[in-house]
């Protein structure tokens, strides 16, 4: 720190949530960036398992100020229910805040979501349904509505309004579905936005002048660099900058304020949703991965797919965010493993490749290069320093950090706060 900025390395799911809650201890605010509530972040505190999705993971953690940066897209529904969960647990939520720039989810995003994807047909995406890219189509098409215009209720009115008529006219006349209640809606958001209100400030100010403080600022990455909308898998990718460039936009500073940037990895890889997956084992292997490893989505519950993991990824990962170091996480998921492989080039018609390649098409004819390793084949869970670990399970990290170029400083071996070894 003082500017940390936490990403994930692979399609999402590496384990921010734990990272960002454990830092966020000795953070002062915890700041999103970008998605929404399309993330899935889970962080377990004793035997308390708590699945935020909009809300920054630092608000487990008393006396930090949590950011939901401009470049999110937010969601008012979601976040009252999320909230509403957290207060009745007790969790002091008062320290949150909203960018007054941030674009709103309305509930005709979600449809569109809906009908975009069905109308795509097996060429679907494998979007969460949450509307994310139904409502950054209107803030890059100039005609989305930010938290900002909730705060004059006239306004707020009309342009909701005319943006439910022309959302309708989509509805209705080019996919023949059934129109949202304009009414109902309106009276309902109007009522968020009195809500709201004590919330929405101009967060950017807030992030600036807590770095020129010299204050600890983390900032919460959501999904994963491989589903960064210029940089990932594209078309299957989500429709914001999972990468360290888009906390700058994102919350409203320059790139210089952030310093380090921690890479989350999981110590496999998966991926939810569609989309070419190089080392993915759609097979016993993978199957056993997922149930060690409960790879299911946090938000829509689906099943992931899983694989050995893929150094080329992460290596193109630690490039495009300028990681400074990796957390290494769900290594205890790998204790059962005779032999564990680490994908380090890909091979394609006789050729090698080294650099994660934009083609698609090329993509999928893609062979792994494996390097394999022995498995320490023993339970790791209670291991509390580096030195502690198995031999071979120090062997994997350190073939991990070769393949990759980027330092291991954390490993994780359990989704507790006391499953976390610091490397010196
Ligand atoms: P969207 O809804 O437009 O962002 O979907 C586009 C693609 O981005 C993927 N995506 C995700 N991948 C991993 N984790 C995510 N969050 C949840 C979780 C997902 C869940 O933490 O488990 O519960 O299913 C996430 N959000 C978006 C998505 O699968 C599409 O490939
Ligand atoms: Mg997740």
């Amino acid at each position: 720190m003082p500017g940390l900025a936490i990403v994930g390395s692979q399609w999402g799911d590496e384990g921010k949530g734990k990272i960002i809650d454990y830092l966020a201890e000795k953070a002062d605010m915890v700041v999103r960036g970008q998605g929404g509530n399309n993330a899935g972040h889970t962080v377990v505190i004793g035997d308390k398992k708590y699945a935020l999705h909009l809300i920054p993971s630092g608000i487990l953690n008393p006396g930090a100020i949590n950011v939901i940066g401009n470049g999110v897209v937010f969601d008012p529904e979601g976040f009252f229910n999320e909230l509403a969960v957290l207060e009745k647990d007790g969790v002091d939520t008062s320290g949150i805040f909203i960018s007054d720039r941030a674009h709103i989810v309305f509930p005709y995003h979600k449809v569109l979501d809906g009908l975009y994807e069905a109308a795509r047909g097996k060429d679907d995406i494998g979007t969460t349904k949450k509307g994310i890219g139904p409502c950054y189509m209107d803030k890059i098409e100039r005609s989305g509505i930010r938290t900002c215009d909730m705060l004059d209720e006239e306004t707020f009115r009309e342009k909701l309004a005319a943006q439910i008529d022309r959302k309708n006219d989509i509805i209705v006349k080019l996919f023949g579905s059934t129109p949202v209640d304009k009414a109902a809606m309106i009276e309902t958001f109007v009522d968020y936005a009195k809500r709201l209100t004590p919330y929405i400030k101009d967060t950017g100010v807030m992030v600036y002048e807590s770095l020129e403080q010299g204050n600890k600022v983390l900032f919460e990455g959501a999904q994963g660099s491989l589903l960064d909308v210029d940089l990932g898998t594209y078309p299957y990718v989500t429709s914001s900058h999972p990468t360290s460039g888009g906390f700058t936009t994102g919350s409203g500073i320059g790139a210089g304020a952030i310093q380090e940037v921690l890479g989350i990895t999981k110590a496999y890889t998966t991926r939810v949703g569609k989309g070419p997956f190089v080392t993915e084992e759609d097979n016993e292997t993978g199957n056993k991965i997922r149930e060690l490893g409960r790879e299911y989505g946090v938000t829509t519950g689906r099943p992931r797919r899983c694989g050995w993991f893929d150094a080329v990824v992460v290596r193109y990962s630690a490039r495009i965010n300028g990681m400074t170091s990796l957390s290494l996480m769900l290594l205890d998921v790998l204790g059962e493993f005779e032999t564990i492989k680490i994908c380090t080039s890909y091979e394609h018609d006789g050729e090698q490749i080294h650099h994660f390649p934009a083609r698609l098409d090329l993509l999928e004819n893609c062979k792994p290069v494996y390097r394999e390793l022995k498995g320490w084949m023993s339970d790791i869970s209670a291991c509390k320093t580096y030195e502690e670990l198995p031999e071979e399970a120090k062997a994997y990290i350190q073939a991990i950090e070769e393949t990759t170029g980027v330092p291991v400083k954390i490993i994780s071996v359990g989704p507790r706060r006391d499953q976390t070894i610091i490397r010196e």
